[in-house]
């Protein structure tokens, strides 16, 4: 079981006041926060061992690539990667998938082809598929959610004729939703398409195996899993990123170049050009350090006792749910009577509670759901039983105030 008044002791910025109250931070799917780990694990690297990597033979430089390295074993082993060369580095879970639609698809993907995404997809697994559209013209056809935030998967066989790539959340980021990945993966894999999952939400919350989903990318960011920002990872199967074209060219991602050509370096280093965020890798590897210590077990737990007591709560004071999906994660999205959501964040932040309100980068969810937006709490494992109570004495509070204005 998690302690989380210990945990926080790891957390600087957990103990400060906002409008004269204590924080309660309530917006963990955005960003979570930094154990002092990470933060020390990257200044160790800038006050000690800051060098470029593959790129020097002195000792500073060597240890810099050792560090580097090490963090992508570190993920490669999180995530239950075959190799450590399928890994990628990139700057997050959007640049991950944008080198797929970009480089995937510069190979695989010609006029009429078909990607089957969901209508809870964040824009970043939306927009990019929209750049083929316009470009090559692929048809994207999207898998339906009903009216409880789960994916409607009855004409699954259907919709995935002629199929080349699904694209896929995890974890829906407004719903909460935990979508069956290994079944549709399966069905998917059946007609011979590829699998992408957008594994944001799904990362830093819940133990995550690669092989065992049967994807054949999985994307994820570094800061939502209590790692910095500016980094993340493309997983892919060994077999596919060696048949793919690079997507960035320039520095240390060569094998040989001439004025009139030139040659590739064999994965990862095929898709890592340029001078990486060497600081950022240390401290994702770091954080994969840190969330073992506290075991994805414990984490998944606590979230999921967090979740039903706050569902409980929050029931009983008339807010109507987006997504009651029964398979959740610790996202809860709602709306309330007469207040906006933007409304709600605010009156919450004079509380000294973060959560966020508006689309959350879904706005095909809220146009099914026919609402402008909805506030939204997150919850990480260092969270606390008390602050659902703030949040909730906060919500009463905007339930008076639009009562006296009414
Ligand atoms: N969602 C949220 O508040 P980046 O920005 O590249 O690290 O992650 C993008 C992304 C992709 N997929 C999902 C499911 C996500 O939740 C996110 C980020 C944040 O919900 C910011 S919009």
């Amino acid at each position: 079981m998690i302690d989380s008044m210990k945990i926080r002791e790891e957390f600087p910025i957990l103990h400060q006041e906002i409008n004269g109250k204590p924080l309660v931070y309530l917006d963990n799917a955005a960003t979570s926060q930094k154990p002092k780990f990470v933060v020390e694990a990257m200044k160790d690297y800038y006050y000690n061992y800051n060098a470029n990597v593959h790129r020097g033979l002195y000792r500073l430089s060597a240890r810099a690539t050792e560090a580097y390295d090490l963090a992508r074993e570190k993920v490669a082993r999180f995530i239950g990667a075959t190799h450590n060369h399928e890994v990628i580095f990139t700057s997050g879970t959007t640049a991950a998938i944008n080198l797929v639609a970009s480089s995937w698809a510069q190979e695989n993907l010609k006029e009429n082809d078909v990607i089957l995404l969901s209508e809870m997809e964040h824009h970043s697994n939306i927009v990019p598929w929209h750049f083929l559209q316009k470009r090559i013209g692929v048809e994207l056809r999207f898998l339906k959610v009903d009216e409880n935030g789960v994916l409607c998967l009855d004409n699954l066989d259907e919709l995935l004729q002629n199929v080349k790539l699904v694209g896929l959340t995890h974890v829906s980021n407004t719903l909460g939703t935990i979508n069956p990945i290994k079944k549709i993966a399966e069905a998917a894999h059946n007609v011979g398409a590829k699998v992408l999952i957008d594994g944001a939400q799904a990362v830093p919350h819940m133990e995550v195996n690669v092989q065992d989903l049967g994807c054949d990318f999985y994307a994820f960011s570094g800061h939502k899993m209590c790692g910095p920002t500016g980094v993340g990872v493309l997983w892919g199967k060994e077999e596919i990123l060696d048949s793919m074209p690079p997507f960035l060219g320039g520095g240390d991602m060569i094998d040989e170049v001439y004025l009139e050509y030139s040659t590739y370096a064999s994965l990862p280093n095929k898709f890592e050009a340029g001078t990486m965020n060497i600081a950022q890798v240390v401290g994702l590897g770091a954080a994969v350090d840190y969330l073992l210590q506290i075991g994805l077990s414990n984490i998944l737990a606590h979230e999921e006792q967090m979740v039903e007591v706050a569902l409980k709560k929050l029931s009983a004071l008339d807010v109507r749910f987006i997504g009651n999906a029964e398979n959740r994660a610790g996202v809860i999205s709602f709306v309330m009577d007469k207040a906006h959501p933007h409304d709600i964040a605010t009156i919450l932040d004079y509380e000294g509670i973060a959560v966020r309100a508006g689309h959350h980068c879904t706005q095909p969810l809220m146009k099914k759901f026919s609402v402008p937006a909805t506030a939204r709490v997150s919850f990480y494992f260092y969270n606390t039983l008390d602050e659902i109570d703030r949040l909730v004495y906060g919500l009463e509070k905007v339930k008076e105030i639009f009562q006296r204005v009414s």
